[in-house]
């Protein structure tokens, strides 16, 4: 059921554009998983978006990798996501390398925090060999930390060295927030750098969130790889508004 490699492909850094689907709509997943991106993530901290709902997206994504943002680092959530087939948690505002901990074991076996049954949809509806299903449900789940608060920044280190984080995640919006700094205060691009460095020397993904993909470019010169590229809102929004203007340039008077 699942796409081979796309969790190895994260560690390893390959570039990887997805988007956010905030409409609590299974259409949206079977119309953008045509589209060619590489992932998307159900955003349950910024969108109505229910464990019912994300039930019905995993379900008609098929293959194609879809991730959830839980609203917050709680460990039923995240345990409740990852048993119905998402491929990986996004957790938001990650402080210290305590709350990296927490969602380490609220999101793997191994550790002896996720509470176990083998008859949910990730582990095959009980046709999965317990033992194998708990290894390779560990394995291949993605814990995606998000960096978006100065306290985080200043512990980056600590965070980037804990083994089983698949990826900083950096939420530029509450990060300048933090900082008390506009989007284009060098002060956000400093921490961004900071981030990214952390990422380099730890041999971690580093991520972040853009508005439009023209600002991929000057982020991949900072090795960050994983990229979350507006979401189905803005996608409606953006092209709703291209096609008034360009119908009102072309309708005469
Ligand atoms: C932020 O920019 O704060 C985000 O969480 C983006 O995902
Ligand atoms: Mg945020």
């Amino acid at each position: 059921m699942s796409e081979p490699g796309f969790a190895a492909r994260v560690r390893a850094g390959d570039v990887l554009i997805g988007t956010f689907l905030k409409t609590p709509a299974f259409h949206s997943v079977e119309i953008l998983s045509r589209a060619g991106l590489d992932f998307a993530v159900a955003d349950s901290e910024h969108a109505p978006v229910t464990v019912t709902d994300i039930d019905r997206m995993v379900a008609c994504a098929g293959g194609w990798p879809l991730l959830v943002r839980v609203a917050r680092n709680e460990p039923s959530a995240i345990a409740s996501v990852l048993d119905i087939g998402a491929r990986g948690v996004v957790v938001p505002h990650v402080r210290r390398p305590e709350d990296a901990l927490a969602v380490l074991d609220a999101a793997d076996f191994r550790r002896g925090q996720r509470g176990f049954s083998p008859s949910v949809r990730a582990g095959g509806y009980g046709t999965e060999v317990p033992a194998l299903y708990r290894e390779r449900a560990d394995a291949e789940r993605l814990v995606v930390v998000q960096i978006e608060d100065a306290e985080a920044v200043e512990r980056i280190d600590a965070i980037a060295a804990i083994d089983g984080i698949d990826v900083l995640f950096i939420g530029p919006a509450d990060l300048a927030l933090s900082i008390g700094c506009a989007p284009d205060d060098p002060r956000l691009a400093r921490a961004i750098e900071t981030v990214a460095e952390a990422g380099r020397r730890h041999g971690r993904t580093v991520g972040i969130f853009v508005g439009a993909p023209e600002a991929i470019a000057a982020y991949r010169r900072q090795g960050i790889s994983f990229f979350i590229c507006g979401s189905d809102q803005s996608f409606l929004l953006a092209e709703a508004r291209r096609v008034k203007r360009v119908a009102e340039a072309v309708s005469p008077e």
